[in-house]
């Protein structure tokens, strides 16, 4: 029996298109998803998208469409992202779905059972833009004398009656969950930040789970006149797709999920709202919600208006999936913000993968073709240094995969590039082509080395960039079923015969 993996994305609101925002989060899970398949796990990945609530109901009017005709529409484009980027999502579940609509009707029931639900009304002021409530003492006002919640969102006062949500009565039990659990925040600092939140003097409040003011979502049961407050409904998404209410099926298999992956603006929706309402279901808590930063573009916050929305597919035309991929994971800590500028990208692609893995590869390959009769050369007596290589590959999957246990990404690709340029640093010392002249034995023997290492790093790079590192593993004489990290242990049989080198990663260069 394998061990399970249960990851997530959020569900994505489709009141909008997607750009590189939404396709980061995506590839970080699908990274992890990758690796975890790697090394042995039954992995379910979900992804989709986010389709009622007032935002979706406004966008849909303003594109002078129905709501369900817009939601088709704009969900097919997240889930064309995700295709373009090479997402392994097991499912892409949709909250207009049938189903959806009926996991949902299944835990407001189980709230209300278990005594914690209560019809009352709402006084106070609304965000659309956010789909959330705010307390007038954490309104800002802007220059123009206007009131904005504290994203920056303007807000609607709203006066309406409401069903509520008891989750004042789930704060300690939270706090104990989150002190007894270091891992279930990361990361550290945005786990004081939600303690710090639960502690504060004004505590968990309830929460206004229902909405009357308009019709484009999940019906209350047995109260037509309202529909379920967005969260409530979206948040249900990750045990909706293992097929609750059914807790005998998947559920059984995958709950409690081992990663909520979310960016920093959502995270108090699933480190607080989303355990409050499984401590009232009576269902198990998620292992760890992960929080990661935000993106800018050329130094600018993405925004219609200012007209810098990129659209992913259109750098993955530009530029490639792969690096795009890599670029996103490596360019900063993840966890933290990042700056997106074609420039930087463009250096990346040229410094770490054309020059420091595109040629350590290509320079060991095309010298084995001319003069080592384009097979795998034959190892030989082991030198200190190649010693020193050796260990140095071998401590890698273990690193590497504690690094992206802890979501390091950038972290475990730092690892493994200091691992790359030792090749090089190894391929310039030994020189294989001064060997040729001299100790033909010892040259074969430096290229099996060489071929060793580029076996682990292409292996472990996978879930980095699944396309260019299936067609190095095919230039190394790696069989497509020998690519998991537990094949790492059986090296290639000296004397296979390599297919001829193509470089993997051209450098680029702008157009004029
Ligand atoms: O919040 N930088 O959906 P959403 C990094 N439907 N990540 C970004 C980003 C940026 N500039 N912009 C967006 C919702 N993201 C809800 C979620 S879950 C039950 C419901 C990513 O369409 C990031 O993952 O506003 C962020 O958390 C998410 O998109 C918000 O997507």
């Amino acid at each position: 029996m394998k061990p399970t993996y249960y990851l997530t994305t959020p569900i994505f609101y489709v009141n909008g298109a997607p750009h590189i925002g939404h396709a980061y989060t995506m590839i970080a899970a699908d990274v992890l998803a990758r690796w975890k398949r790697l090394a042995g796990y039954d992995v379910f990945f979900l992804t989709g998208t986010d389709e009622h609530g007032q935002k979706v109901e406004k966008a849909a009017a303003d594109a002078g469409k129905d709501p369900q005709t817009f939601t088709d529409e704009v969900s097919a484009i997240f889930a064309d992202i995700a295709r373009r980027m090479n997402i392994t999502n097991d499912q892409f579940i949709r909250t207009t779905e049938p189903r959806h609509k009926a996991a949902s009707q299944a835990i407001w029931k189980q709230l209300e059972a278990n005594g914690h639900i209560y019809l009352g009304g709402y006084e106070g002021w609304y965000a659309v833009r956010d789909e959330s409530f705010y307390d007038e003492a954490e309104l800002v006002t802007n220059a123009q004398g206007q009131k904005l919640a504290p994203t920056g969102a303007p807000v609607e006062y709203v006066t309406e009656p409401s069903y509520f949500f008891r989750m004042s009565s789930f704060g300690e039990r939270l706090i104990a969950h989150i002190e007894a659990n270091p891992d279930f925040i990361g990361p550290r600092e945005r786990r004081n930040e939600v303690l710090g939140f639960l502690k504060s003097p004004e505590g968990l409040k309830d929460l206004s789970i229902s909405r009357t003011s308009f019709r484009w979502g999940v019906p209350v049961p047995g109260d037509d006149a309202h529909v379920m407050y967005v969260w409530l409904d979206a948040l249900t998404n990750y045990i909706t797709a293992i097929g609750y209410p059914d807790m005998t099926g998947p559920l059984a298999k995958f709950w409690p999920a081992d990663l909520h992956l979310v960016g920093k603006d959502i995270l108090r929706f699933h480190a607080v709202i989303w355990p409050a309402m499984l401590l009232a279901a009576d269902l198990p808590l998620p292992k760890r919600v992960f929080a990661h930063g935000w993106w800018t573009v050329e130094g600018e916050k993405m925004s219609k208006s200012v007209g810098n929305v990129i659209d992913p597919r259109e750098l993955a035309d530009a530029f490639g999936v792969d690096p795009l991929r890599f670029f996103l994971l490596r360019e900063t800590t993840f966890g933290t913000d990042g700056d997106f500028s074609r420039a930087s990208l463009i250096r990346r692609m040229n410094v770490e993968l054309a020059n420091d893995l595109g040629n350590l590869a290509q320079r060991t390959l095309s010298f084995i073709a001319k003069n080592a009769g384009g097979v795998m050369p034959k190892r030989g007596e082991t030198t200190p240094e190649d010693a020193t290589l050796a260990a140095h590959r071998d401590a890698l999957v273990a690193s590497v995969g504690a690094a992206i246990d802890r979501q390091a990404f950038h972290e475990a690709l730092e690892t493994i590039w200091v691992v790359i340029r030792s090749g090089n640093a190894y391929i310039d010392q030994q020189a294989p082509w001064t060997l040729k002249k001299a100790d033909l034995v010892r040259m074969e023997a430096v290229l099996a080395n060489l071929l060793d290492l580029l076996r682990v790093v292409s292996t472990l790079l996978q879930p980095f960039m699944p396309e260019s590192m299936a067609k190095m593993l095919d230039q190394l004489g790696v069989p497509a079923d020998a690519r998991d990290f537990a094949s790492l242990a059986t090296p290639i049989a000296e004397g296979t015969a390599l297919p001829p080198p193509a470089g993997v990663f051209p450098r680029f260069v702008e157009a004029a």
